[in-house]
Parts: C-alpha cells; sequence; structure tokens
C-alpha cells in the first residue's frame, strides 16, 4: 500500500473515488452501528465512516478495535456527504491497523486545552503531531527556505565552519567546555573568525546556517543555549551594505511566509504585518534618548538593559536598526568609525523590544584587531591562524549574525523561543 491522497488533497467532487489515505486516529467516536473515525494526517483531516450495515464484517470488527493514535491506512471511497466535515467523507473498502498507541496518552494531541510547556517538551513528538505546533515548524522551514533563496539570488557560497573550536569569538566567558583528547577544546560561540578568515581567499560573499552555542547563565524567554544562527560575511562591502543585505533576506521571508503560508499563520491566529522594504534606523544616542525620556536610566556607554530594550521597542514598534554603537560595547573585532573611534561601525537589528540580529564592519587592518584585541584584555597568542590571515591581503568586509530561532518567534507570533525549537536546549533541559 502506498497513501495515494493526503487529507487536503481529497474533495467532494472525487465522489466514488477510491483513495488510501494514512495517518493516526484523530478521535474516534463508536454510536453501536456506526463509527465515525477521524483521520489525521501532516495536512489536516478526514472523516472516516463506518457503519455496520454497509461494509464488510471484518472491516467493522477492525474498526472497532482502533484506538486514540493508533497509526491506520485506510482503502475507501470518497462519499460527497454535505453533513461531513469539508463536505466529504470515506466508505472504508478495508481497514489496516499498522500501529497500535499503548494507553493511556501522555498528552493528547486532539485536546483543546494545552498541557504546560515542561510537559509538552517532555513529550515533544506528541505535542508536535498538534497542527497549531506544526505549523509554527513549517514557518520556520518557509523562513529557511527563502533565506537560502535570497542568498543564492545574490552571489552568496554556502559554508560550514567548526564547531569544535579552540577558542573564544566574542570576548566573553559563555563558553561550553569539552574534551577534545587531550587538549582543552570548546563547543563554537558563533561561526565569527572563520566566516572572517574566508574573506581573505576570495569566496567573496559566504553564509552558513547552523549551531551556536552558547553557556547563557540566565532563563529568559528569548535565550537558548543552543541556537541556530543565519551568518553573512561579504567583502568589499561596509555596515551599509551589510545592512541592506539584512533587510532584504529579512524583507524576503516575510513576503516568502506571508505568501506561502497563509493556512499556518490562520491556525496561529498571526495578522502578519509586511514591513517596508527598508527598515527604519536610529543611533545609540536617539535610543538611549528614548529611553531615559521614559525613565529608564542609561549612560552613555552601558549596553541597553532590559527595561530599556522595552522602552525602545515601545516607541519604534516592528523592525528597525540601532547603529553607531560606543565602541567599547562590540567586541573587538569591529571597525571603528574613522572620524570618532569612540563609537563604531555596528548595527543591531530589533523587532520591537528583541534583538534578532547583530553586525558590523570589521576591522581589516591587522595593527588595529591586535591593538583591539588587547584594548579589550584578550591574548593576541589565543588568535594565532585567524590572525595569520590578516597579514596576506585581506580586503575590507561586513557581516551580520541573525538568529534563526528568534526570527521565527517573529514571524509566528510566539513569546517564548522554546516554542520555536523542536528539541530545545535551556538551563535546565537536556532531553529529549
Ligand atoms: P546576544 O546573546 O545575542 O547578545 P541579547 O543581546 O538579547 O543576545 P544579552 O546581550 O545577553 O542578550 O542580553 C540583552 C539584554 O538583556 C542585556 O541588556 C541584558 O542585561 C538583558 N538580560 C539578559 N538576560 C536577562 C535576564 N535574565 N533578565 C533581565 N534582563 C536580562
Ligand atoms: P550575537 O552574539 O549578537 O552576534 O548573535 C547574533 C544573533 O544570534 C541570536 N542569538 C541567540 N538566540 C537565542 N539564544 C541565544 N543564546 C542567542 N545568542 C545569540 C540573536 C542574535 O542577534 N558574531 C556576531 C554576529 C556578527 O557580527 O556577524 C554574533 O555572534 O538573534
Amino acid at each position: 500500500w502506498r497513501r495515494t491522497h493526503y487529507s487536503s488533497q481529497i474533495s467532494p467532487e472525487m465522489d466514488g473515488e477510491e483513495v488510501i489515505v494514512m495517518g493516526w486516529a484523530h478521535a474516534i467516536r463508536k454510536l453501536g452501528k456506526l463509527i465515525f473515525i477521524i483521520l489525521r494526517d501532516r495536512e489536516g483531516t478526514v472523516q472516516i465512516v463506518v457503519p455496520k450495515q454497509k461494509v464488510e464484517e471484518e472491516i467493522f470488527k477492525t474498526a472497532k478495535e482502533i484506538g486514540k493514535e493508533d497509526v491506520i491506512a485506510i482503502k475507501g471511497k470518497v462519499i460527497a456527504n454535505e453533513k461531513a466535515p469539508n463536505g466529504f467523507e470515506i466508505l472504508p473498502i478495508e481497514i489496516r491497523i499498522l500501529n497500535k498507541a499503548a494507553t493511556p496518552l501522555p498528552l493528547d494531541p486532539a485536546e483543546k486545552v494545552s498541557a504546560d510547556i515542561d510537559t509538552r517538551l517532555d513529550n515533544r513528538f506528541l505535542d508536535l503531531r498538534r497542527p497549531k505546533i506544526q505549523a509554527i515548524f513549517k514557518i520556520r522551514s518557509e523562513m529557511l527556505k527563502s533565506v537560502r533563496k535570497t542568498f543564492y539570488e545574490n552571489g552568496f557560497v554556502e559554508v560550514n565552519t567548526p564547531k569544535l573550536v579552540a577558542s573564544c569569538t566574542e570576548g566573553g566567558t559563555e563558553l561550553f567546555p569539552i574534551s577534545y583528547f587531550e587538549k582543552e577544546a570548546f563547543l563554537g560561540q558563533s561561526p565569527q573568525l572563520y566566516k572572517q578568515m574566508l574573506m581573505a581567499t576570495g569566496l567573496d560573499r559566504v553564509f552558513e546556517i547552523g549551531p551556536i552555542f552558547r553557556a547563557e547563565e540566565h532563563n529568559t524567554r528569548r535565550h537558548l543555549n543552543e541556537a541556530i544562527s543565519i551568518d553573512v560575511e561579504m567583502a568589499f562591502c561596509d555596515d551599509k551594505d551589510a545592512m541592506e543585505m539584512l533587510e532584504k533576506v529579512v524583507y524576503n521571508a516575510f513576503v516568502d511566509v506571508y505568501e506561502n503560508r497563509k493556512k499556518e499563520l490562520e491556525l496561529l491566529g498571526v495578522n502578519l504585518e509586511l514591513p517596508n522594504e527598508k527598515f527604519d534606523r536610529i543611533t545609540y544616542d536617539e535610543a538611549i534618548d528614548i529611553a531615559n525620556a521614559k525613565g529608564v536610566e542609561l549612560e552613555w556607554g552601558d549596553d541597553l538593559s532590559r527595561a530599556a530594550e522595552k522602552a525602545i521597542g515601545e516607541e519604534m514598534g516592528g523592525l528597525y536598526f540601532i547603529v553607531d554603537w560606543p565602541t567599547e560595547t562590540r567586541p573587538f573585532y569591529t571597525m571603528p568609525n574613522e572620524k570618532d573611534p569612540k563609537i563604531c561601525k555596528a548595527f543591531d537589528l530589533m523587532y520591537k523590544d528583541l534583538e534578532i540580529s547583530s553586525g558590523a564592519q570589521r576591522i581589516h587592518i591587522y595593527d588595529l584587531l591586535v591593538e583591539r584585541i588587547k584594548a579589550q584584555g584578550l591574548n593576541p597568542e589565543g588568535f594565532g591562524s585567524y590572525l595569520e590571515a590578516f597579514k596576506y591581503g585581506m580586503p575590507p568586509h561586513a557581516g551580520w549574525g541573525l538568529g534563526a530561532d528568534r526570527f521565527t518567534m517573529v514571524l509566528t507570533g510566539q513569546e517564548n523561543i522554546r516554542e520555536c525549537v523542536m528539541f530545545p536546549r535551556d538551563r535546565q533541559r537536556l532531553t529529549p
């Protein structure tokens, strides 16, 4: 047997046609001589009607044995019927139970009232049977497809860099140490150093979609310990070029999700508003003023506090860039402004109060880079092979990292980042 149709591919106009559907027993109603089975597959549900008088005894017997969430396959005739959901049902010619589901279910995918998030994540395979939950991941998949399409259309080469690494990249302490034979090693925090080294190769424009690992101590609704980052690096480009590319990638993803995932957006109750092709830009100074005006105390040079992000997000709404950051708030590789080295050519892309991307023009001059590494209290010796790439012809370059999980939160209207990851990793959770 092979499935001939998904539930959504059948219509009342197919009255009398023979089909094979496969899926899970979503709901069962046994009314003595009449059994209704709602079969659920990836695309929706379909009603199977089993009247004792109209089917063979064997079929009725099998139908009676079906339990919730059993895996079933049904060969049958499409019957147009105004009273059935979607205007048709299937009268079985043969029913096969492919696998039984144990009882009781730890979580019922058909239940309207959802369990708490921990129970759901503990039983994620069952949780993911719910159409609403699947909708999040169909949108996430659409976004990733769109992002890749935009990259390929704009001359990017997709790359993969190592995740087992010997040193830090962002200068912070948020690293997961691992044992690597007799050496000390870490899980990669960002492809930053590798994507920059690739700018010295002539590949010009690269992107990578892969995991980043961060030993974030805090437990928030927008931090994971394993996240997926959409990373970009572009040679012979400055910060403005990088921001323009980011606008294209984000805008196109909004459009593609809007156009191709209407059903999923509706299921989630999300009224996705398309952004302008160009996003608003405010400077760090303006951001500080907004925060101060709303009673959030911040001094020039401070990173934005959570309260500041909320105040600024409330004022700005939607998507906007914050530019001209104090040099000291950004990683060592960020290019300072030539005219005013206290500020640098870095940007954050925000959606309301959520940072979804960070990027910058980078330092491509060896001496300046070494100076900045030292200024941030790091040891240039730890950056040996990275620094070598700057000695023998490194072009000016810029890039950014866009958090795929956070971007999915934006596109699906989720408040908790864990909803946007199939098997999230946070401070408490390492399984499943
Ligand atoms: P990234 O790790 O990419 O920089 P991010 O900028 O959102 O992501 P942080 O830099 O760690 O994350 O934090 C952003 C802001 O949120 C900071 O100002 C930080 O002080 C604040 N923040 C982080 N964790 C918490 C928390 N648990 N409670 C309140 N505020 C927090
Ligand atoms: P940054 O540290 O800002 O920049 O990370 C880039 C983007 O990745 C996402 N992100 C996270 N998402 C969920 N949980 C986390 N713990 C987490 N950490 C980061 C965010 C963030 O905006 N090397 C630079 C990028 C660059 O300049 O190219 C970097 O890593 O959406």
